[in-house]
């Protein structure tokens, strides 16, 4: 039998089962690659303390990955939500000393309801530790704009320019994602020599808790099955878009998109791919 590819996400667990480490684990199921997760905390808000985010310990989390690694290991792996500097440097020693070839790095910031996930100090850390190992880097238009000092982004063209500067962090490609402009849902990929864009329609939904997430999960789990960045781009746009057009919701809240909805309605978007600038 040929065993499916190995992949890891480090990232916190969202209860509500739309974002985070649980949105991770049925990306890579539907995308048939073998998922395993180290959790960095828990997200859930106390109804009494409001408490948010609830940290895992160091030890956890490199407990986590090194049992991971020893009964499995992976063939890519990402980077959801890490919260402070510690664990950012934890997870970035945690890559260099490993031999995972294929790193998505999601820089997650804020949740869906403003939830801060990322602490105020860790921009640095994340900056200067993690994204140079990332092969891929998936920031939003408020992630990339903290990530180049709260530059407005507004349109395609400045979408573009900031694809190009952020490349100068390190990772190897950049996808700004445009889902906050309006028009069609337009993200940048930049590897230091050629723009590509890719294009899908816009879905008028509320309920796209964890899309993010969702569509950095797919890169990575087309990464471990061997495909090229671009063509992993593509393929996890295609499956988040659809996710999206059959997101619902099971109360009057932002809900979650739809994980099976590739596999249970086919493809249902095509993706517009455009080269140069
Ligand atoms: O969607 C961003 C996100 C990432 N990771 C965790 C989250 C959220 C949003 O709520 O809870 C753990």
């Amino acid at each position: 039998m040929n065993y499916p590819s190995r992949v890891m996400t480090i990232a916190g667990s969202a209860s509500g089962g739309s974002a985070g480490i649980q949105a991770d684990l049925k990306t890579f199921q539907e995308l048939d690659v073998y998922g395993m997760s180290v959790i960095t905390a828990i997200v859930g808000r106390h109804p009494k303390t409001d408490k948010n985010v609830h940290p895992m310990t160091l030890e956890a989390i490199e407990a986590q990955f090194d049992t991971a690694m020893k009964q499995v290991g992976a063939d890519a792996m990402k980077t959801g939500m890490l919260f402070s500097t510690e664990v950012i440097e934890t997870v970035a020693e945690l890559i260099a000393n490993s031999s995972i070839k294929q790193i998505v790095v999601d820089p997650v910031m804020v949740g869906k309801l403003d939830s801060k996930l990322l602490a105020d100090d860790a921009i640095v850390a994340l900056k200067e530790k993690l994204i140079p190992l990332a092969t891929i880097i998936t920031p939003n238009i408020p992630e990339a704009s903290f990530l180049l000092d709260d530059r407005t982004i507004s349109n395609v063209e400045e979408l573009k320019q900031a694809a190009i500067d952020l490349y100068e962090l390190g990772a190897k490609y950049v996808l700004v994602k445009g889902g906050r402009l309006t028009g069609p849902a337009v993200d940048v990929l930049y590897d230091g020599e050629t723009i590509t864009t890719f294009e899908a329609p816009r879905i008028d939904t509320v309920n796209t808790s964890g899309a993010g997430c969702t569509y950095s999960a797919a890169i990575c789990a087309y990464l471990a099955k061997g495909k090229a960045v671009e063509e992993a781009v593509h393929l996890a746009k295609s499956f988040v878009t659809t996710a999206i057009e059959h997101g619902f919701s099971y109360n009057d809240m932002v809900g979650p998109t739809y994980h099976a909805a590739e596999r249970k309605f086919g493809e249902a978007h095509v993706i517009k791919v455009g080269h140069g600038e």
